[in-house]
């Protein structure tokens, strides 16, 4: 058989590396179960679909408009599933601090008025996506959502510089049904200073 289009990404952390705030049962099964799911059925899919064959993934989900009728759901789905986690990881770190530093901190301050008005803005839009989704954080520093796995990069829109799972898969075995739990916790484990690169070069 031929190689796999598309792997699962290591992580820059272990898994056990964002307790307490995300366990790591929960990274574990995220990565190495969710995450695979999607990278095993999205290549599934490629496999079968030349017109999928040979090009990068931000290329397949920026122009998934173009995809064939009969798998366009199914590239949404696990294409989008695959992106989604891909970046969500690189948005987690151990212990960075709490907040940005710089020209990031300084813009959210303008657009929101405070650091803290911009954490409580961001935390309402989480906890308001219904059912499975995403909430992200855009190079214009507004505030969007996706649900299940659409991502705005589908919509023509720029990749985000800061994301959040907030299926229940992603909070379920550390915080029950308690998403709030979850968000307010996570927080503590946004990876600042990625995220302020990626804001300073969009
Ligand atoms: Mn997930």
């Amino acid at each position: 058989m031929d190689k796999p289009a598309f792997t699962l990404p290591n992580l820059n952390y272990e898994y056990g590396d964002l307790a307490p705030y995300i366990s790591k049962d929960v990274m574990e099964l995220h990565h190495s179960k969710h995450h695979q799911t999607y990278v095993d059925k999205f290549n599934a899919v490629v496999a079968t679909n030349p017109s999928l064959q040979n090009r990068d993934l931000n290329d397949i989900i920026s122009r998934v408009d173009e995809v064939d009728a009969s798998i366009k759901q199914s590239v949404i789905n696990f294409g989008g599933g695959h992106y989604n986690h891909a970046i969500f990881w690189t948005f987690l770190a151990p212990n960075t601090g709490g907040e940005p530093n710089g020209e990031l901190k300084s813009a959210l301050e303008a657009k929101y008025g405070s650091f803290q008005a911009f954490v409580d803005e961001f935390t309402k839009t989480s906890l308001g996506v219904f059912g499975s989704g995403w909430s992200w954080l855009m190079p214009d520093l507004t505030i969007a959502t996706s649900s299940n796995q659409d991502t705005p990069l589908m919509h023509g829109k720029p990749e985000p510089i800061l994301g959040l799972d907030v299926w229940e898969h992603a909070y379920y075995l550390d915080y029950k049904n308690k998403r709030d739990d979850y968000v307010r916790a996570w927080w503590n484990v946004v990876n600042w200073p990625y995220v302020a690169e990626k804001f300073s070069k969009s």
